[in-house]
């Protein structure tokens, strides 16, 4: 990457790459342009790696090896390497889910201090949904029995996922016609691996189907599962106000960041942080209290529940440890940069993990069980004020940016919203779409990649949208972004969007757009869309929908297991980089065309944003136009794209890699 590509669109981040720069430490794009040019086999699917008769390598094309020395040929490396990531991706959301589903079951039985059924209503409602008896019961023993149901939900070996009940029989009619309806969670991605290793299976469309089975496991199971029984434990969100970029840390307060998925810990050290004798310790030690911010989605985990503001998204992990005024980085599970440990050579910050399942060389691993929950929390905030008076002053950089966002919505709140407290219900929603004041829903989700300018994709699509009446949903990385960019405050309607979707946002009083929470809750867009389904009047099935899915600047695994259970789900979507699958035209074709066939959607790649958006634009007017509606209500001068919404691919035109680059 050269120099002159700019890094990112937030001024805080250009700021803190100058300090990096000036104090010799590197950052994520410095090791970027230390690969040089990437591995294309890798980027296009065509690695394999299954066995140990390889690696091979393999082009479509006849410049090189078209077979692995076992014989599997590109269309089989590609659809399984697909199948392995997603298995990757579910595997992250889902074990995040059953460590919320026992925490459940150790708060009903009374085992840990520091959770509590937060919100018993939604916890039976839970029940009652799942046909557990209430009467006479109390709190404990419902949510007891509850827990143990969504447990089996990820062992058990008969039956199909309970969650598929809130999908429309339409959609359950495609997944059973596929034969992707999935089973339980962990089972989808133990099949999923099983069929991955060598010499099992070699059909592509096999292969991929069953990457939907397992996606689907994550989205309806263990991603579902994760964001209820977040919010049963935790307390369901409400709208509240709070702020976005590094310009929250606090030059005068203790410092700790929370960096990482499992709203566990962060939630018992959002709380202890606020303890008056933990106050008058850091008052002790010369600041004026704790300050607590997040990274990632932790931080959309605590910001939603707490307000507890959000210091970045996933490219700012390390700048703001070079703000030199974080005395404590808290790290648990996934999108955590194994550099951000060795900045401790370079800064007073104390950098701690505390999952089982993740350990950083040269970070402090305080062990963080549910059991212990409120002792490690207090340990590790003593920790943090002990690392204060290590702090050196003159080190301090904290760019002065940051914007204020409203956050917390869900399906339930915009049911209520909606509808009133009277009246809950998504009605104004699907009239404001048949009569085309709305164009439709889309949800822009996902990651940042050094590839791209850091947040331009997410800014740039987003207005876009809004732009052209479509009332978008966020979550992860993607909601920060827009957090920071200044289109999730109050008056980001009137700055941003279409004179319909103003219209719209006044009369129910939400913003154009809304912030879901974390990428677990993704599965919020599947609830709503249900939702909207059930209220009747466009469509009976997902696919119907005018609603759109969008992931501009994805890098993880769990981003291809997002997409992959959107568009099993009957929702398009658009990503920015291509999946890795560039290497097989049989897989390209299957994702971007035939999927339509079972579920009745597909994926498109598209680098520009803009392009994406309109992509995406024309294809809730494609929906629109399908469903009777009338076209939208007010025109926005947009010259719209001609052709499929699924883009020609690059790899059908250009040459394959060739064997010797
Ligand atoms: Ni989602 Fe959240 Fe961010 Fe991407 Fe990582 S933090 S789980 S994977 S980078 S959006
Ligand atoms: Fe090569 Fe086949 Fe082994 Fe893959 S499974 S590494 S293609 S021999």
């Amino acid at each position: 990457m050269s120099e002159q590509k700019q890094r990112s669109v937030d001024p805080a981040v250009l700021e803190m790459v100058e300090v990096a720069a000036a104090r010799s430490v590197q950052t994520i794009w410095d090791r970027l342009e230390a690969q040089k040019a990437q591995c294309r086999f890798g980027r296009d699917g065509l690695c394999c790696r299954m066995c140990f008769m390889g690696p091979c390598r393999v082009t479509e094309e006849g410049k090189g090896p078209q077979q692995g020395i076992c014989g599997a040929t590109a269309e089989t490396i590609v659809a399984r390497n697909l199948l392995r990531h997603v298995a990757g991706g579910a595997a992250a959301h889902s074990d995040h889910g059953r460590e919320i589903v026992k925490t459940l079951l150790l708060a009903a039985k009374g085992e840990s201090k520091a959770y509590q059924i937060r919100s018993p209503g939604r916890m039976r409602a839970l029940a009652a949904e799942f046909g557990l008896p209430l009467d006479g019961r109390s709190d404990s023993d419902v949510a007891a029995e509850l827990a143990q149901l969504y447990l089996a939900e990820f062992g058990k070996q008969d039956g199909t996922l309970l969650n598929l009940s809130r999908a429309p029989e339409a959609q359950r009619n495609y997944w059973r016609a596929a034969g992707v309806t999935p089973r339980s969670v962990d089972r989808e991605i133990v099949t999923g691996v099983h069929m991955t290793t060598m010499g099992v299976d070699n059909d592509p469309e096999h292969l991929l189907l069953a990457a939907a089975r397992v996606a689907l496991a994550d989205g309806w199971g263990g991603s579902m599962i994760a964001t209820d029984l977040s919010d049963v434990l935790f307390g369901e969100p409400e709208p509240l106000r709070s702020a976005a970029n590094l310009g929250v840390l606090k030059e005068d307060h203790v410092n700790i960041l929370v960096h990482g998925h499992e709203p566990t810990l962060s939630d018992v050290i959002a709380a202890v942080s606020r303890d008056p004798d933990i106050v008058a310790e850091a008052n002790a030690a010369g600041a004026k209290g704790v300050n607590l911010a997040g990274i990632c989605c932790t931080a959309n985990e605590i910001l939603m529940r707490h307000g507890i503001p959000i210091a970045g998204n996933f490219l700012q992990q390390e700048l703001a440890v070079m703000t030199g005024a974080i005395d404590l980085l808290l790290v648990d599970v996934q999108c955590v940069f194994p550099a951000l440990a060795r900045l401790q050579e370079c800064f007073h910050t104390k950098v701690v993990s505390t999952s089982p399942k993740a350990k950083f060389p040269g970070a402090e691993h305080i062990e963080f069980h549910e059991e212990n929950a409120l002792d490690c929390a207090r340990r590790i905030v003593r920790m943090a004020i002990e690392s204060f008076r290590r702090r050196d002053p003159a080190m301090v950089r904290i760019p002065k940016v940051h914007e204020r966002l409203v956050a917390g919505f869900t399906t339930q709140v915009v049911f209520r919203i909606l509808g009133g407290r009277y009246r809950p219900s998504f009605r104004p929603l699907n009239d404001g779409i048949q009569a085309g004041r709305l164009r439709g829903v889309a949800g822009v989700v996902g990651c940042n990649n050094p590839k791209f300018t850091h947040d331009q994709c997410h800014l740039a699509m987003v207005r876009e949208l809004l732009r052209n009446d479509v009332l978008v949903v966020q979550t992860g990385c993607s909601a920060i972004a827009c957090g920071k960019g200044g289109l999730l405050a109050p008056e980001a309607a009137a700055k941003y969007a279409g004179k319909g979707l103003q219209e719209i946002c006044e009369a129910v009083g939400i913003p154009p757009v809304l912030h879901l929470g974390a990428c677990v809750d993704n599965s919020r867009i599947l609830t709503a869309c249900a939702e909207m389904v059930k209220e009747g009047g466009i469509g009976d099935s997902f696919d119907k929908l005018p609603v759109v899915g969008a992931a501009p600047e994805w890098m993880s695994e769990k981003a291809i297991a997002i997409g992959m259970y959107f568009v099993a789900s009957g929702i398009s979507v658009v990503i920015g980089q291509p999946l890795p699958v560039e290497g097989s035209r049989v897989v390209v074709d299957f994702l971007t065309r035939k999927m339509r066939d079972f579920f009745g959607a597909t994926w498109s790649f598209q680098p520009d944003p803009i392009k994406a958006a309109h992509l995406m634009i024309d294809h809730l007017d494609r929906k629109r136009a399908e469903l009777g509606l009338p076209p939208p209500m007010y025109e926005v001068p947009y010259a719209p794209q001609v052709g499929d919404e699924s883009l020609v691919f690059a790899a059908a035109a250009a040459p394959a890699p060739s064997a010797a680059s």
